[in-house]
């Protein structure tokens, strides 16, 4: 595997979701596989759970791992090619690419999207740098346009806890004071999608998302529709996606918000959410700390997806 931006990277879905069971009942069992080998992972933004999950999963693998935050310490980096570089960027990431490719074996790289521009953000243009000028396998630790490592841990949390075969997985847009991406939801709907599951999306109007990832969804501006008879309730806030408000707050209607008032509506769903989320926004607090909120074994998975992703990375090496 070079690289690691769909589920189709992955190959067999469900044969990847059962090497990540295997991996689970035994994370330690590849422990010589990584030996000499270096992951870098770059971060152009913050990170908890990607940060400390991918560096675990690394060290299940016997890797060595360097982690770069390239905005505490590293040189500005200019990303445009043909400007005149008379401002506060001392390198550009042309050089810089290939010169961390030269320290590493494999790449994870954090790139959110900038919402300056819908084409540069959706032709994934920074991470594609990467994988042309670094000369060595990339994933993304969620890029301008998906969250992969999210999407595949949050399958293996549904497999986990599902009660029938195709469960009804709801994906509800929720409120939230800043401008988010859509890479959690986008790869959320395109890997639920792969998995087969019956999955509808609930949003508020001008919300819709790309078609590339939701196409096969059921898709609503009716939230309570959406939330009856649902397995799951995966919450996720995003900005607009539309060329005309592309990365816009269009709403911030706290009717939206998962209350415990919504999820009695479902089917005794689980609630699901990537983190980190805004309490009282998203969801309240009764429904996050129910015994039915997936927030944390979801969270745990991460260490999983991201020993499956480099355990197949280091076999193509
Ligand atoms: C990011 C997002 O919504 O994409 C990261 C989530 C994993 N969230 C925030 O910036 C709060
Ligand atoms: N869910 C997730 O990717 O969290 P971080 O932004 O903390 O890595």
């Amino acid at each position: 595997m070079r690289t690691f931006l769909h589920p189709q990277d992955l190959g067999d879905l469900q044969a990847a979701l059962q090497e990540a069971r295997a991996i689970k009942a035994d994370r330690y069992a590849h422990a010589n596989l990584g030996k000499n080998r270096t992951a870098l992972l770059i971060f152009f933004n913050n990170s908890l759970r990607t940060r400390l999950s991918t560096q675990k999963a690394a060290m299940n693998l016997g890797m060595n791992v360097i982690v770069l935050d390239v905005n505490q310490g590293a040189w500005r980096l200019e990303t445009e090619r043909g400007v005149v570089m008379d401002g506060d960027k001392s390198e550009h990431l042309l050089e810089a690419v290939p010169v961390m490719g030269s320290y590493c074996d494999v790449i994870g790289v954090r790139t959110f999207a900038r919402f300056e521009s819908r084409d540069d953000d959706y032709s994934e243009r920074i991470l594609r740098q990467f994988i042309d000028h670094s000369g060595r396998p990339v994933f993304s630790m969620e890029s301008a346009t998906v969250h992969p490592l999210q999407a595949f841990a949050d399958l293996i949390t549904i497999e986990e806890h599902k009660r029938k075969a195709r469960p009804k997985v709801v994906l509800t847009w929720a409120p939230h004071p800043k401008a988010l991406p859509q890479a959690v939801p986008n790869s959320f709907a395109e890997w639920a999608l792969a998995a087969g599951y019956d999955l509808t999306i609930a949003h508020p109007e001008g919300y819709e998302l790309c078609e590339d990832f939701t196409r096969g969804a059921h898709i609503t501006h009716d939230q309570d529709e959406a939330l009856r008879g649902a397995d799951f309730v995966y919450a996720k806030n995003w900005a607009a996606y539309s060329a005309d408000h592309y990365g816009q707050v269009l709403s911030r209607d706290m009717s939206w918000t998962v209350s415990r008032d919504k999820m009695a509506l479902t089917h005794d769903a689980a609630f699901m959410h990537c983190l980190p989320v805004r309490r009282g926004m998203i969801v309240t607090d009764d429904v996050i700390e129910s015994p039915r909120s997936l927030v944390i074994p979801e969270a745990a998975n991460r260490e999983i997806s991201a020993t499956v992703v480099l355990k197949r990375m280091l076999q193509a090496l």
